[in-house]
Order: C-alpha cells, then sequence, then structure tokens
C-alpha cells in the first residue's frame, strides 16, 4: 500500500470513530460546484452513510449552471440543498470539500466553526484550526482523496458512485492533462471500467441552449491580445461558469499560453486565469492580479477569482478588466504592452 493510501486508512478511519454518534451532519462545497466539488460531497455522504450509519446534507451558494454539471447531477441523481435555505444551527457536523473556510469561493459563513476539511487547494490558515483537516496540493481534484478513503475502506463502487467520482476527475485535470498526479491517474484508470459509459456520453455531449452560442462570439469579440496573454470580457453573464468554459476554450489558440477572463453575474465578478505552461502558479497569480479589489485563488494550471460586489457600469468592467490586465503582465515579469484585439475590427 503506498504511503498516500496509508494516510487514507488512517485518516479516514479515525474520523468515523470520533463522527459515530454524532448528529446530523452538513456537506459544504464551494458556490456554483464544479463535478469534482459534487463528487467529493456525494462520496463522502456515501461514506458517512456506510461507515457511521449517518445522514448527511449537501449545500452550496449560487447554481450549477454548466450543462454537463447538470446533466450529471440529474441522470447520477446528486441531492443538494440550497445553503440559504438551511438552518445551520441544526446541524453538529460541518464538513468542507474542495474549498476551505474563509477562502472566498463559498457562502458559508466565515464565523462558524468547520470541523471537517477535505481539498486539494493550498492549505489556509484558518482550515488548520479545524478539528480534521486533510489537505493535498499535490492531488488533481478532490475527488481522488475521496477515492482512496473509499478504496481503504473497502467499499462497494457502485457504477453511480464510480460514474460520479470519475467524471470528477476526468474533467478537473482534464483526462490527466491539467495539474495531475499519479493518485488521480490510478483513480482514474480504475474508475474507468467502473463507470456508466452512456452517461458519461451523455454528460460530456449535454444539450446546451441557443443563447449559449452567443457566448462564444461576445468572448472573441471583446478579447485582446497581450502578447501570449489573452484577455476578454463577457461583462453580464448567465452563469458564473462560463467564464472558465471560454477561458478553456481560447487557451487552445497558437501563440497564447495564459487566458484571463472576467463577467459578471449577480452583482458579483467573476475571473478565471488558464494556462497552458506546467510549471505555472495561477493560484498566485491570479491574486497578484486582484489585489485588493477581491479574492481569489486555484492551482498550478487553473484558478478563480472573485469580486463581490462588483458595481457599477459596462466601463466600470472595463477598468476592473485594465487593471487586472496589467496586474497580471507585472506579476508574469511581461512589458505593459497595449493590447490589441483578437478580431478585425472590433473595439
Ligand atoms: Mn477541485
Amino acid at each position: 500500500m503506498s504511503i498516500d493510501l496509508v494516510r487514507s486508512r488512517e485518516f479516514s478511519s479515525q474520523l468515523f470513530d470520533w463522527v459515530r454518534g454524532k448528529g446530523r451532519i452538513l456537506i459544504v462545497t464551494h458556490d456554483n460546484p464544479d463535478p469534482d466539488a459534487l463528487a467529493a460531497a456525494f462520496a463522502l455522504r456515501h461514506l458517512f452513510e456506510v461507515k457511521a450509519g449517518l445522514d448527511a446534507t449537501i449545500t452550496f451558494g449560487g447554481v450549477i449552471g454548466r450543462a454537463e454539471n447538470r446533466v450529471m447531477v440529474e441522470q447520477l441523481e446528486i441531492k443538494s440543498v440550497p445553503l440559504h435555505s438551511l438552518d445551520l444551527d441544526d446541524f453538529c457536523v460541518i464538513c468542507m470539500v474542495d474549498t476551505q473556510p474563509g477562502a472566498g469561493n463559498n457562502s458559508f459563513p466565515v464565523d462558524r466553526e468547520v470541523h471537517l476539511v477535505i481539498d486539494h487547494h493550498p492549505l489556509r490558515a484558518e482550515t488548520q484550526r479545524c478539528r480534521w483537516f486533510d489537505v493535498r496540493e499535490d492531488y488533481g481534484a478532490s475527488a481522488t482523496i475521496l477515492y482512496e478513503y473509499l478504496l481503504c475502506n473497502d467499499v462497494y463502487f457502485s457504477t453511480k458512485l464510480a460514474t460520479i467520482l470519475f467524471y470528477a476527475v476526468k474533467s478537473e485535470t482534464q483526462d490527466l492533462g491539467r495539474d495531475w498526479g499519479m493518485a488521480d491517474r490510478a483513480a482514474y484508470l480504475n474508475l474507468l471500467q467502473l463507470s456508466n459509459n452512456r452517461i458519461l456520453f451523455n454528460i460530456t455531449h449535454a444539450k446546451v441552449p441557443a443563447d449559449y452560442f452567443s457566448l462564444f462570439g461576445r468572448a472573441l469579440e471583446n478579447a485582446r491580445l497581450y502578447d501570449n496573454v489573452l484577455v476578454f470580457n463577457l461583462y453580464e453573464i448567465p452563469t458564473p461558469e462560463c467564464v472558465a468554459e471560454m477561458a478553456d476554450w481560447l487557451l487552445r489558440m497558437q501563440g497564447v499560453d495564459y487566458v484571463l477572463g472576467i463577467g459578471r453575474c449577480g452583482g458579483r465578478g467573476v475571473l478565471s486565469l488558464r494556462t497552458s505552461a506546467q510549471d505555472a502558479m495561477c493560484g498566485s497569480l491570479m491574486r497578484s492580479a486582484l489585489g485588493d479589489l477581491g479574492t481569489g485563488g486555484g492551482h498550478g494550471m487553473t484558478a478563480g477569482g472573485q469580486i463581490d460586489p462588483l458595481i457599477g457600469d459596462r466601463v466600470a468592467l472595463q477598468r476592473v478588466e485594465q487593471t487586472v490586465t496589467q496586474r497580471l503582465l507585472q506579476a508574469l515579469d511581461r512589458p505593459l504592452v497595449e493590447g490589441r484585439s483578437l478580431v478585425a475590427g472590433a473595439a
């Protein structure tokens, strides 16, 4: 058994000993959860049920906007309750997955106690004050940590559970191409053979509404190139995940190594940073780009950020775009060149 698996076995068995006999459990993910957050929450709830006989509720702020993720939740029956509708005093144990207390990307009140944190973002000081935390920065997905808990506790992988976890590792690491480690590879390969390939196809080929395609046009129209850095502004967006999705798409452009995207959803600024440079540190680049404007974090090749609130008209969003672009170029040690529009004829 690898060192990682021994760590997983010891941590999880001690955790279950502690949690047994406790009352209701709440599992909080980051706002607008992605497949990794949803899968980690689902697997943790399953573990509590099987190993401790306890019910847990999955919750988060925001919405699940991305078409793929909606199909995932529907077809694999991942049940959750909106955070704002809960009375938090009803819960005895609070868990966080794929996010950490005070990280800025979850809506759980910062003054409330969190008992358990399982995550793969850089460890925060607040997390170290929690009763239980297992934070592995070298893991590509939180789902991989949960996969190991299930594995070393001899929990049966139903097709549903395997498919959820597999899709999480697949999408989070872009099929082991981005911020992945050997643990993710082991999880990916093992889970693939247990997964439902028809549901996986339905998720990756989710139908999208007609106005989804207008986002591509808007991203192109408002994209500016600063040498190998591309910055785009989507302005008002229907769901926060659009920014990351467009950023992933534009990163495929030849000669572009970094993509920074901006948008606003529900009065909140949403930022996403992507790179094709394997040795980059997007999390800290995002924080440099935002400075005092907002909060952000992430991994080597991806990062997210938020400005809450982001008020004002179109010009206000353009001003934010200029500021974060300048700061990003500075952090990357690039000359502060004048950006040029990607599409001929655009502003
Ligand atoms: Mn994650």
